[in-house]
């Protein structure tokens, strides 16, 4: 079953936890700075090793300080209009973060609404990519969490839910 939950995503006892990461992997605000000031000073040498990702794949590291095992950060596409490959850049995320995590044997996953915040992608479009990527990888996990971060965003994911049951 896909947990919608509101919560801050630091916060989760979890395999790993997904961060909506920029292409330098050097940290920023949003969740990425959430999840840099959570899991300590160790996280950010450990992106800098990794030197980077392009918008769409992911990168996996330690959590430190984390209570998550794993981070897999994922680049988020910026939204500039629709027609500039977004969605299939936004469901590349969510994939590969999927496969990353299946590489590790991860079995509890979570995810922020990758995008949506700085980089201005429609809540509820990006969303029903978020909810659609889950719902196919469902049964290869124990538990497969969309975190959202306001009460309007839960609900948005719940009402999709609703209407597209997985
Ligand atoms: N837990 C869960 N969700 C959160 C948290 C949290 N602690 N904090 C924010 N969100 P954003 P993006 C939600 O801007 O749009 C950064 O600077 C937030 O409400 O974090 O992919 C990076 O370095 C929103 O729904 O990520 C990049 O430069 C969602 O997380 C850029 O922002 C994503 O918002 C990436 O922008």
């Amino acid at each position: 079953m896909i947990e919608i939950i509101q919560a801050d995503i630091t916060t989760l006892h979890v395999d790993a936890i997904v961060n909506a990461a920029n292409t330098s992997l050097l940290g920023g605000g949003g969740v990425d700075g959430a999840i840099h000031r959570a899991a300590g000073p160790e996280l950010l040498e450990a992106c800098r090793k990794i030197g980077g990702c392009p918008t769409g794949e992911a990168r996996i590291t330690p959590g430190f300080r984390l209570p998550a095992r794993f981070v897999i950060h994922t680049v988020g596409p910026i939204w500039r209009g629709g027609q500039h490959q977004e969605p299939e850049l936004l469901r590349a995320c969510y994939m590969n973060s999927i496969r990353l995590a299946q590489d590790h044997g991860v079995r509890t996953i979570a995810f922020p609404a990758v995008s949506t915040g700085a980089y201005g992608y429609p809540k509820q479009d990006a969303a029903t990519i978020a909810l659609q990527c889950m719902a196919e990888y469902e049964p290869d996990f124990e538990r497969i969490i969309a975190c959202c971060f306001s009460p309007a965003e839960a609900q948005i994911y719940a009402q999709l839910h609703r209407s597209a049951p997985a």
